[in-house]
C-alpha cells in the first residue's frame, strides 16, 4: 500500500514509521488511522521487522486527532464508524515492540498514540498534554486509562482537567517517558534502542512484551504466575541455550529466533 500520511523505512531490523502531515502538526485523521493500522499489520508479518520506531516531526509528534475532520461529526457517525477504534485494535494486536520517539507536541490523540507504544523516548523539547477539555470533550483513545496508570491519579487528573502541557523533564520524572535526550539526538537514540532490541531473541522479546502488558490486565498473583510460566517456557528454545552458553564462553550470543 502506498501511503500519503506516513513514511515507512526499514533498516537493520527496524521499521521507522514517520507521521507525515507537517501542515497540520501531524494531526491524526481517518487516513492516518487507516495507514498506521495497515503499516503495523504489514510489519507484523514482515520477517525483516523486529522492532518499530514511531515518530513525527521536530515540531510535533502529533497535535491530536484532526479537529477539522472531527468537528462536524455527530454521535451516530462517531459510533458507527468507531472513530479511532481500528488504531487502538492495531496496537493491541501488534506483538513486536514499538518505541515512540517524541519531539515537540504530543497532545490529545497524539499523546495517546505515544502511550499505545511500548515505551517513549522524548526529546528535551517534547510537550505532552490531554487538552480535550478545552474542546468540550474528554480523551477517548486511552488517555484517562493509560496516562493514569503511568503517572498516577493526581497528575493524570491535573492533565485532563486543566489541559496543561507537561514538559519532557516532568514527563520523565513522572514515569511517562523512559529517557529524555537533546532534540538533535532523538532519532539516533530511538533507532539505537530499537536496533538493540532487534538483536535479541525475537521469541524472548515478544514474551517480554506480553508479560509486561499482562501486568496491566491481571492481579499480581496471576501476573507472577504468568511470568514464571513464560520463563519456564523459554527453556524450550534454542535461544535460551545459546544465550546462556555464550555468557559462559564470554562471547556475544547468536540468536536464531528458535
Ligand atoms: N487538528 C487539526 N489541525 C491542527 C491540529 C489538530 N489537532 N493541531 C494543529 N493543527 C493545525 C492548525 O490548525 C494549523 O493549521 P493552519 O491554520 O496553518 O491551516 C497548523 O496545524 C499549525 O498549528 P498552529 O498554527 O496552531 O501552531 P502553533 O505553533 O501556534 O500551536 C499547538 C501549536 C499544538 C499548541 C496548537 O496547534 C494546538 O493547540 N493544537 C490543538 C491541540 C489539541 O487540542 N489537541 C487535542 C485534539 S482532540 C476519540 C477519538 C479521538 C480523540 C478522542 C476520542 N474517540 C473516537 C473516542 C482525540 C481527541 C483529540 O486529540
Amino acid at each position: 500500500m502506498a501511503y500519503e500520511t506516513i513514511i515507512v523505512d526499514i533498516e537493520d531490523g527496524v521499521a521507522l514509521i514517520q507521521l507525515n502531515r507537517p501542515d497540520a502538526l501531524n494531526a491524526i485523521n481517518s487516513k492516518v488511522v487507516a495507514e498506521l493500522a495497515d503499516a503495523l499489520a504489514a510489519a507484523e508479518v514482515n520477517d525483516k521487522v523486529r522492532a518499530v520506531v514511531l515518530t513525527g516531526s521536530e515540531k510535533a509528534f502529533a497535535a491530536g486527532a484532526d479537529i477539522r475532520e472531527m468537528s462536524e461529526k455527530n454521535f451516530v457517525e462517531m459510533f458507527t464508524e468507531d472513530f479511532f477504534g481500528p488504531l487502538n485494535e492495531a496496537f493491541l494486536k501488534f506483538r513486536k515492540p514499538v518505541i515512540a520517539a517524541v519531539s515537540g507536541y504530543a497532545l490529545g490523540g497524539g499523546c495517546e498514540l505515544a502511550l499505545m507504544c511500548d515505551f517513549i523516548i522524548a526529546a528535551d523539547n517534547a510537550k505532552f498534554g490531554q487538552p480535550e477539555i478545552n474542546l468540550g470533550v474528554v480523551a477517548g483513545i486511552g488517555g484517562t486509562q493509560r496516562l493514569t496508570r503511568l503517572v498516577g491519579k493526581s497528575k493524570s487528573m491535573d492533565m485532563h482537567l486543566t489541559g496543561r502541557f507537561m514538559d519532557a523533564t516532568e514527563a520523565e520524572r513522572s514515569g511517562l517517558v523512559s529517557r529524555v535526550v537533546p532534540a538533535i539526538k532523538l532519532m539516533p537514540e530511538a533507532m539505537g534502542a530499537a536496533k538493540k532490541v532487534a538483536e535479541k531473541s525475537q521469541v524472548a522479546v515478544m514474551v517480554v512484551k506480553e508479560a509486561v502488558n499482562r501486568s496491566y490486565e491481571t492481579t499480581l498473583r496471576e501476573g507472577l504466575l504468568f511470568e514464571r510460566r513464560v520463563f519456564h517456557a523459554l527453556f524450550a528454545t534454542e535461544d535460551q541455550k545459546e544465550g546462556m552458553q555464550a555468557f559462559l564462553e564470554k562471547r556475544e550470543p547468536q540468536f536464531r529466533d528458535r
